[in-house]
């Protein structure tokens, strides 16, 4: 069975005035996450090693030798996240979440400020995460190109961001600080990051 590229939880003109605009999905998801999709599945159909494996089953066994199937799984897998990350009415951080990030990263600021550092100072592409880590304790981490905390064992994934240029060029330029900042305040489905932080 191929891989299919989910439909977004949301229209495409949905985020605009959050600070994602229509162009922006329209190209991100129908493009950039449709080729991931569309070269994994020829990946797959030509090696019988890959055939009949889960998607997280691929990045797992693809992950010690990172290669095409490994960055094209790795990418199909994070945006998949990250489309269940992004809401019009983001921003607001539930109660259960927020105690934990009191709790465990020192409070609501200096959580953003470290996933900031952690998007901004990921040198060229790749992703800035909010886990739950083994440990039982939030954790902000960075990974490049199309690698996860799947992939890298550090926990479960509430949170994800794009930071590849190709999320944030038509509407921030080079500003990444500017699209992360966006992203913390105003785009962020904290309810879906909670409800992942209390089923793990
Ligand atoms: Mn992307």
């Amino acid at each position: 069975m191929a891989f299919e590229l989910p439909p977004l939880p949301f229209e495409t003109n949905a985020l605009a005035e959050a600070g994602m605009c229509q162009e922006t999905l329209e190209l991100h998801h129908g493009k950039h996450h449709q080729a991931y999709v569309t070269a994994l599945n020829g990946f797959v159909e030509k090696d019988a090693s890959l055939q009949g494996k889960s998607l997280d089953e691929i990045v797992k066994a693809t992950a010690a030798t990172p290669g095409p199937v490994f960055n094209n799984a790795g990418q199909h897998w994070n945006h998949i996240l990250f489309w269940q990350n992004l809401s019009a009415k983001g921003g607001h951080i539930p109660g259960k979440l927020a105690a934990k990030i009191d709790s465990d990263l020192g409070g609501v600021e200096k959580f953003k400020t470290a996933f900031k550092t952690a998007a901004t100072t990921q040198f060229g592409s790749g992703w800035a995460w909010l886990v739950v880590g083994t440990d039982g304790k939030l954790a902000v981490t960075k990974t490049p190109n199309g690698s996860n905390p799947l992939a890298t064992g550090e926990g479960h994934v509430l949170l994800a961001l794009d930071v590849w240029e190709h999320s944030y060029y038509l509407d921030f330029r080079n500003r990444r600080p500017d699209y992360v900042q966006n992203f913390l305040d105003r785009l962020a489905n904290y309810e879906y990051a909670e409800a992942q932080l209390l089923a793990a």
